[in-house]
């Protein structure tokens, strides 16, 4: 770490807004000054003129027992309506919603008054399925309309929708399913991507199946299915309903009814430190504001003129907050693609920027750098003139990535703005504001104007300017997670016990001299691979689940495209020693056990067998060894081993490989 914050301190590029920018810019320097002069009145203000209440609300935050935070209780709305009927009501109906592109090339305009009628009658499709204000509705989809359509019909009832995403396993879409006792599944046959159709609903079949020892049955009454893929599927009569016959045949009146602003809006899972992933709590009223909020000052949403791509899955929180909620919210036009970046060919990106004239770009650092890699004669192609600025998120971005992101797809003037935030956060923290901040190439900078967030030594003392510590918020924020799915000590224990009164991120950070801050990655055992957040200790478990291994340890080791990539150490059992003579073989069979189990974005890079793995003597895994071992570094401080020559076995068994 200590190299990585050496690097980053020689980094003195320094880019000012254009003036043109700064003229058309939705935020200038008196946000800063409104929010440091009244925090909460600020939050009231965006409120107020970002959301429409049903019933206004006269109390902005309850923190009356902290950690559990409201904010605006009083108030009422429906969330949905705020992000499609009120657009309709204004005017705006026939604003394009979504450029949709499937993968194969079909497309689909859908206006702001299309989408209203589609979700109201998706709507009442989920009331006659027996869903109702509370219940919790999870969604298994590609990224098709259908996908912002369910959640949007979701939030409609005052329902809570609980996204898994596509790429994860029937294990997995078990396992949420049966931690919010989900009553109804939305999913497709499959959905396109790479050129192939990749199967969804068998997973969902999979994931019901009664095994007796778990509740699911009894909790999933109705699975919804959309036909995207045309493969074939099973179908249980009865249970399962296809998407095309009950929503088009549903009536398009549908009233919005309003629900108290903390009525819960979604359940996100994600990987802790520890197995089993948490249910991440949002509510409504907060969410939404901050959600805006942020859309429109961050990204510097003109709805009238922009168009706006974010590419991240609905999957994630980045497509709930920066895909669904924000965009809709602000009544932006964006565009919404199905398959993979290099699907037909590693231009489809920019092809559609060029297509749609994309003017707002947001995408991950690991998206970049695999542009990078193949070259600027790829996105040269495309006419990416559209580009006015772009957003970066999902893990640091190092300062080559971002110099070439605004030459090579900004044309040399696009702001890039390096947004740091969280699952947990549900809204972009730290970042520049365009048109505002003189932007450093590397550094996600300052804390949103309303944010309060601080870089504390481990005793909870800020640390001076041009040191490391560890990444606090300071001062609950609207749309801050208001808990954890049914675990209200996790979630006291996970964000609120490092520090005696600020939520702690998890995050390393660095304060420059100019007090902009630098995050240097996860500082516990949450691994960052292309931009999603796996743990350790899930995939170590799926491991020891397969027959042949005794004992597994994973660390996330540095990689040039992903960021990071998932290595894994295994000690085989005694038992299987005749099955697993083969270590390659072993290998390339507990990869796809990793990836059948969790998903394959959790199928590790590199597998070695060794004979022992480093252990504290309270019987700690020293994950920081084997971190080296896998970065091919010479091997640190082992003193604090039970046995110190065990890393010279390992390191041999590595060699061996
Ligand atoms: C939005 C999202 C959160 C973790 C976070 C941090 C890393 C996200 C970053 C960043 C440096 C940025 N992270 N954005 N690190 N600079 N701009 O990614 O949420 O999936 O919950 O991941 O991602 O480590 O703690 P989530």
């Amino acid at each position: 770490m200590n190299a990585q914050i050496d690097n980053l301190l020689t980094e003195t590029r320094r880019f000012e807004p254009t003036p043109e920018f700064v003229a058309q810019a939705n935020a200038d320097e008196t946000l800063y000054a409104r929010a440091q002069a009244d925090r909460l009145g600020f939050w009231a203000d965006q409120a107020r003129e970002l959301i429409s209440w049903q019933r206004p609300f006269t109390s902005v935050l309850n923190w009356e027992n902290p950690p559990f935070a409201k904010w605006f209780e009083d108030g009422t709305l429906n969330v949905a309506y705020n992000c499609l009927d009120r657009h309709v009501e204004a005017g705006n109906g026939d604003r394009i919603a979504l450029y949709w592109e499937g993968e194969p090339g079909d497309t689909r305009a859908i206006s702001y008054a299309e989408l209203t009628d589609e979700v109201k009658r998706a709507a009442n499709v989920l009331t006659d399925l027996g869903v109702r204000a509370g219940d919790r509705v999870a969604i298994y989809l590609p990224m098709i309309p259908e996908a912002i359509v369910s959640m949007l019909a979701v939030a409609r009832l005052g329902a809570v929708h609980s996204v898994i995403f596509g790429g994860f396993s029937a294990d997995s879409i078990r396992a949420r399913v049966d931690d919010a006792a989900a009553t109804l599944i939305i999913t497709a046959d499959g959905g396109y991507r790479k050129g192939k159709v990749s199967p969804l609903k068998p997973a969902v079949d999979a994931a019901l199946e009664a095994r007796g020892d778990l509740p699911t049955q009894q909790t999933v009454r109705n699975v919804l299915v959309v036909g995207r893929g045309g493969n074939q599927i099973e179908w249980t009569e009865g249970r399962d309903h296809w998407w095309h016959e009950r929503v088009p045949a549903a009536s398009s009146v549908h009233e919005p009814e309003a629900f108290p602003a903390e009525n819960p809006l979604f359940i996100l899972y994600t990987s802790g430190t520890t197995g089993a992933p948490k249910g991440i709590l949002h509510t409504s009223g907060g969410y939404l504001t901050q959600a805006a909020y942020t859309h429109r000052n961050v990204f510097d949403i003109h709805p009238e003129t922009d168009v706006y791509w974010c590419t991240a899955d609905v999957g994630w929180i980045t497509g709930h907050t920066y895909v669904t909620y924000g965009p809709l919210a602000n009544g932006a036009t964006q565009v919404l693609y199905e398959g993979t970046p290099d699907s037909p060919n590693p231009g489809r990106w920019w092809e559609l920027i060029e297509k749609y004239r994309v003017s707002v770009f947001y995408t991950a650092p690991t998206a970049i750098r695999a542009a990078m890699k193949l070259g600027r004669k790829i996105p040269k192609r495309s006419d990416l003139s559209s580009i006015r600025l772009l957003g970066s998120v999902g893990e640091p971005i190092n300062p080559e990535a971002w110099m070439w992101y605004r030459k090579v797809i900004g044309g040399k003037t696009a702001p890039i703005v390096d947004t740091w935030w969280q699952t947990e956060t549900g809204a972009i923290m730290i970042s520049a504001l365009p048109g505002v901040t003189v932007t450093k190439p590397g550094s996600a900078q300052v804390p949103l104007p309303g944010i309060e967030v601080s870089v504390l030594e481990e005793n909870g003392t800020p640390v001076p300017p041009g040191s490391g510590g560890l990444l606090a918020i300071t001062e609950p924020w609207p749309s801050m997670l208001r808990g954890i799915w049914g675990d209200p000590d996790r979630f006291r224990e996970t964000y609120w016990s490092t520090f005696p009164n600020a939520y702690f991120a998890g995050d390393g950070a660095r304060l420059d001299a100019d007090g902009d801050v630098w995050l240097l990655g996860r500082v516990d055992d949450v691994m960052n691979v292309s931009g999603h957040r796996l743990s350790t200790a899930e995939i170590e478990s799926a491991l020891v689940a397969h027959p042949f291994v005794a004992e597994s340890a994973v660390v996330g080791a540095t990689d040039e495209t992903t960021g990071q990539a998932v290595v894994a150490f295994v000690i085989l059992k005694e038992s299987q020693a005749e099955e697993t003579a083969d270590h390659a073989a072993v290998s390339a069979a507990l990869k796809s056990h990793v990836s059948t189990l969790i998903g394959p974005i959790a199928r590790p890079r590199d597998i070695f067998v060794v004979a022992e793995l480093p252990k504290t003597r309270s019987g700690k895994i020293m994950r920081r060894l084997l971190r080296d071992l896998a970065e091919g570094r010479e091997v640190g401080d082992t003193t604090t081993l039970a046995d110190t020559t065990v890393m010279r076995i390992i390191s041999a068994d590595v060699a061996a490989r």
